[in-house]
Formats: C-alpha cells, sequence, structure tokens
C-alpha cells in the first residue's frame, strides 16, 4: 500500500464553503440556547472543518413548539396533497442544482468518495423526494364492507410530529428516508442529525425552504445522542420517533418512548449480513461481487466507498469446492483497491468516519488475527494521518469468532466456508441480526430455496445493495422495526381511523 499512502499526504481542498452551522428552527437558522458549539472533523486529517451549534434539550424543546404549531395550526398537513407534492418536486429539483456542493460537503464530513456523493447519493436524494412527492396526492383510505347496517370507511391522517435520529454513514440518504415519506403523508418533523456529520443536512434544510417549505414544518436540531437523541425519543409532544442506528441505541429509543409517551416507534439497525457463494458460482464474478458487498456501499458496479454500511455483506459463506480460489482473488482484489483523498477521482475507499470508528475497526482486526483466522490482506492503518484502514481480509473464519458476530463496520472481509445449503441456511440464520442477504448461484432452485430460508428483511440475488427508492429495506429480529423506503415507509408516518356511520334503511 505504500505508494498509496505517500499520495496521502497532499490533502485536497474541497471544492465548497461551509455556510450554515446554526440549527434550523421554525424556518430560521438560530444559535442553540446555550451557545454552545462543537467541532465537526475532516477525517482525512482529523483537523477542524468548521463549530457548529449544539442543540440540547431545550432547543429539541423550541423545535418541538415549532413543528407541533406547523402541525396543529400551519398550512402544511391542511394544504391539498397536490400543494405539498409540488414543493417536494420543486427541492428535488433544487438539490440537482446544487448536486455538487452537498455532494462537497457530504464527502468533507464524511469521508465518502465524492464520485459516490456526486454521481450517485445527491442524485438518489432526489430521486426519494420525487419518488415521494409523488404518493403524497395518492394517499388515502378505504371503505370496508362492516358486519352491520353500517357504512365504514378509513382515514390515512398523519401522525403529528415525527422525531427522527439519523446515523453519520449516509447522511443524505437517511435523511431522505425518513423526511420523505413523512413530509408526503403531512407530518411535521424534528430531525437530528449525527454529531459526526451535521453539516449536509443544513444546506439541505435551507433548500427545503427556497422551495417553499412552510416555517416549522423540518427542523434540524445538530448535537449528541445522550443529549438532544435522547430528549427527542423522550419527548412527550413528539408522536412518533424513526431512528437510524447502533442496536444499542436502538434499544434506548424503544424504552425512552415507552417510558414517555409511548410514541411509534421504527428502527433501522445494525446486521451481519450473510453472503453466499454457492458451489456453481464463476469464481472471477463471484469475487467481485463479495468484495462490492462487503467493502462498498452503493449501487452495484458503483465502486467506491469503505464498507460502513448497515447491510454490507460481512459474512462471507463460500462453498468448499471453490473455496481456495475464491480466497486467493478476494486477497489479491482487496489489495488492488484504490484507497485515498475522497476528493481524488477513482479513489474507491476513503476514511473511516471518526477516531471511534477507526479504533474500533482495528480493535477487531487485531481480535480476529489472536483468535486464529489468517489475515490474507491489510490488517493495519492506511498511511500516517486520518483515519484510513487497509483493505483487510480475513480467511478460516469460525462462526464464534467475534468478528463473524459482531458488526465490524469497516473495511474487513471474513470469509467462511460451507459444504452444503442445510449447513449454510442454519449457519446464515444464527444471528442475531436479519438485515440483508446475498445469495450468488446460477441454480434457480438454489436461489428459491435459500430466499425463503434466510430470515432478514432484503435478499439480493446475484446483485447486492441495489437500493432504489421504491425497494422497502428494513430488518428481521435485532436488525429493527418496520420499513423504510417504497409504499411500506408511509405507515410509518400515518394512523388509520375508522369512521362508522349507521345507515338507518340500508338498501343492501
Ligand atoms: O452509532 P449510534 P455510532 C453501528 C455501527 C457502528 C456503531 C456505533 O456498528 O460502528 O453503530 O456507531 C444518536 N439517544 N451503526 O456510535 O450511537 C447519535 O447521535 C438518542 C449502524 O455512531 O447508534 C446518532 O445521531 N440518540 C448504523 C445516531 O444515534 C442517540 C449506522 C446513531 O449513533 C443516543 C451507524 C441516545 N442515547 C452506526 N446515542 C446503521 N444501522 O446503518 C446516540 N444517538
Amino acid at each position: 500500500y505504500s505508494n498509496l499512502a505517500a499520495s496521502l499526504e497532499d490533502t485536497i481542498t474541497p471544492p465548497v464553503k461551509v455556510e450554515q452551522t446554526q440549527l434550523l428552527i421554525n424556518g430560521k437558522f438560530v444559535d442553540s440556547a446555550s451557545g454552545k458549539t462543537f467541532p465537526t472533523l475532516d477525517p482525512r486529517t482529523g483537523e477542524v472543518i468548521a463549530q457548529v451549534a449544539e442543540g440540547d434539550v431545550e432547543d429539541v424543546n423550541r423545535a418541538v413548539v415549532a413543528a407541533r404549531k406547523a402541525f396543529d395550526e400551519g398550512p402544511w398537513p391542511r394544504m391539498t396533497a397536490y400543494e405539498r407534492s409540488k414543493i417536494l418536486f420543486r427541492f428535488a429539483d433544487l438539490i440537482e442544482k446544487h448536486n455538487d456542493e452537498i455532494a462537497a460537503l457530504e464527502t468533507w464530513d464524511n469521508g465518502k468518495p465524492y464520485e459516490q456523493s456526486a454521481k450517485i447519493e445527491v442524485p438518489m436524494l432526489a430521486r426519494v423526494f420525487r419518488y415521494y412527492a409523488g404518493w403524497a396526492d395518492k394517499i388515502h383510505g378505504m371503505t370496508v364492507r362492516g358486519d352491520g347496517s353500517h357504512h365504514v370507511q378509513t382515514l390515512h391522517e398523519p401522525i403529528g410530529v415525527a422525531g427522527q435520529i439519523i446515523p453519520w454513514n449516509f447522511p443524505l440518504l437517511m435523511l431522505s428516508w425518513k423526511l420523505g415519506p413523512a413530509l408526503a403523508c403531512g407530518n411535521t418533523v424534528v430531525l437530528k442529525t449525527a454529531e459526526q456529520t451535521p453539516l449536509s443536512a443544513l444546506l439541505v434544510g435551507r433548500l427545503l425552504h427556497e422551495a417553499g417549505l412552510p416555517e416549522g414544518v423540518v427542523n434540524i436540531v445538530s448535537g449528541f445522542g445522550p443529549t438532544a437523541g435522547a430528549a427527542i425519543a423522550s419527548h412527550m409532544d413528539i408522536d412518533k420517533v424513526a431512528f437510524t442506528g447502533s442496536t444499542d441505541v436502538g434499544k434506548i429509543i424503544l424504552e425512552l418512548a415507552s417510558k414517555s409517551n409511548l410514541k411509534a416507534v421504527s428502527l433501522e439497525l445494525g446486521g451481519k449480513s450473510p453472503f453466499i457463494v454457492c458451489e456453481d458460482a464463476d469464481v472471477d464474478q463471484a469475487v467481485e461481487m463479495a468484495h462490492f458487498a462487503l467493502f462498498f456501499n452503493q449501487v452495484t458496479n458503483f465502486r467506491q466507498t469503505y464498507g460502513q454500511c448497515c447491510c454490507a455483506g460481512s459474512r462471507t459463506f463460500v462453498h468448499e469446492r471453490v473455496y481456495d480460489e475464491f480466497v486467493e482473488k478476494a486477497k489479491a482484489r482487496a489489495i488492488n483497491r484504490a484507497v485515498g483523498d475522497p476528493f481524488k477521482s477513482g479513489i474507491e475507499q476513503g476514511p473511516q468516519v471518526d477516531s471511534e470508528q477507526f479504533e474500533k475497526i482495528l480493535k477487531y482486526i487485531r481480535h480476529g488475527v489472536d483468535s486464529g483466522a489468517t489475515l490474507q490482506a491489510g490488517g493495519d492503518r492506511h498511511g500516517s494521518k486520518g483515519y484510513y484502514i487497509q483493505p483487510t481480509v480475513f480467511s478460516d473464519v469460525k462462526d464464534d469468532m467475534l468478528i463473524a458476530k459482531d458488526e465490524i463496520f469497516g473495511p474487513v472481509q471474513t470469509i467462511l466456508k460451507f459444504k452444503n445449503l442445510d449447513e449454510v441456511i442454519a449457519r446464515a440464520n444464527n444471528s442475531r441480526y436479519g438485515l440483508a442477504a446475498g445469495v450468488f448461484t446460477q441454480n434457480l432452485d438454489t436461489a428459491n430455496r435459500l430466499m425463503r430460508a434466510l430470515r432478514v428483511g432484503s435478499v439480493w440475488i446475484n446483485c447486492f445493495d441495489v437500493f432504489d427508492a421504491t425497494i422497502p429495506f428494513g430488518g428481521y429480529k435485532m436488525s429493527g422495526i418496520g420499513r423504510e423506503k417504497g409504499i411500506y415507509s408511509l405507515n410509518n408516518y400515518l394512523q388509520v381511523k375508522a369512521v362508522v356511520t349507521s345507515i338507518k334503511n340500508p338498501a343492501w
């Protein structure tokens, strides 16, 4: 890796200026009530990008008052659904207009390759909002044939004020998966970004208002989890909370919701997703897809990112017949991976988001070595500054090793051997997680069998990480509650009211 490490020394200046650093409350950018700020860091160097207003309980209270007023008295839930959809469509146009600026902020704050931000994630942000803009005027209830002489109908109503807490690995996409359906259904929102990546959402918040969003409908509070985040989850005037992040914090959210006002909860949590390479697989293709499944986190054939993905194919099960060849080729692929400044073109992997994740990943790598797995590639930091990690591959991994059980959330591929389908089904399902799975086979019966047997929320067959706006995403078991994206996500932001009217002399 030495030639690439040398090129890390010259850090590229990001092609964007940070303009919004305050909290967005009631349509205005304001300082935090305490006046406190926190630094957001450049993961390429660990240096400060900007000081950002630090929201806490009092700021969440202010944001909830604004969101409550916007919901209870404001125009947003009362305007025609067509008007709402027009604002969301206008917003999507503005995202496209500011594509490169948004992408540069995302990369600067998070470390993901700029090409990925600019060509995939920001366009996807616009796509998700257009998708939900299209739903706004198609949300309606049913008429139901009751048992008696009654007319029965259901009204699908917005749930009210939604609290949304998002992580740092896909700051923009997680925002879109949550804001899109919430706004289409007519809710108002208090959103907390992750403390590692507050910047891109603030620019997006400005654009939402340029598109005509009424004040108070979307409030964005930058800040930390145990303070601002916990204030959202336990707020008595928030009707619903949606969270993406670690399983441990997901449990806290559920607890805070139940201890306060029993607000509705949807959770998208961690994973340890199996990627199963069957004996009939073309090994070269399987290696490329498995590499993508672990190290990448975007649409198939797009090659940049860094393994910080909740659905990463992080347990690579390979049939014994093709195992040795697979390991050799997976190792060669990892060694050739282009790691470096995410603003440089052709870079496949930037730095991890912060020192905490960086240290956590290195600790797991040491665990892997100590527990007897064979280190085939990588195993250390990359370069001498910032949070870069060498693409790492372990073979001879056993199910009970920590690296095969825990979510590492980094560029560490663990390759396990299997003999037959019954065995791999049982082992793949033997996890507290159930987020996703990949299956690589040409055999239709094998694909169909695995598709049904795997206890996960997404099964990708001969593909991985296909994430368009129409496809529902979420987890079984401890990977979460509820689904985001697609039509299913609307359920997270709607109440169903049954209206029963007595009919005096029914005709039938
Ligand atoms: O997550 P946290 P962290 C996993 C991944 C990663 C690990 C830790 O394995 O290594 O989690 O990452 C807010 N009340 N995922 O520490 O803490 C926090 O401010 C309310 C998987 O970053 O779960 C941030 O906005 N909110 C994952 C958000 O929760 C709280 C994506 C996520 O942070 C809170 C990220 C509290 N007490 C990490 N504590 C995925 N599913 O994609 C924290 N938060």
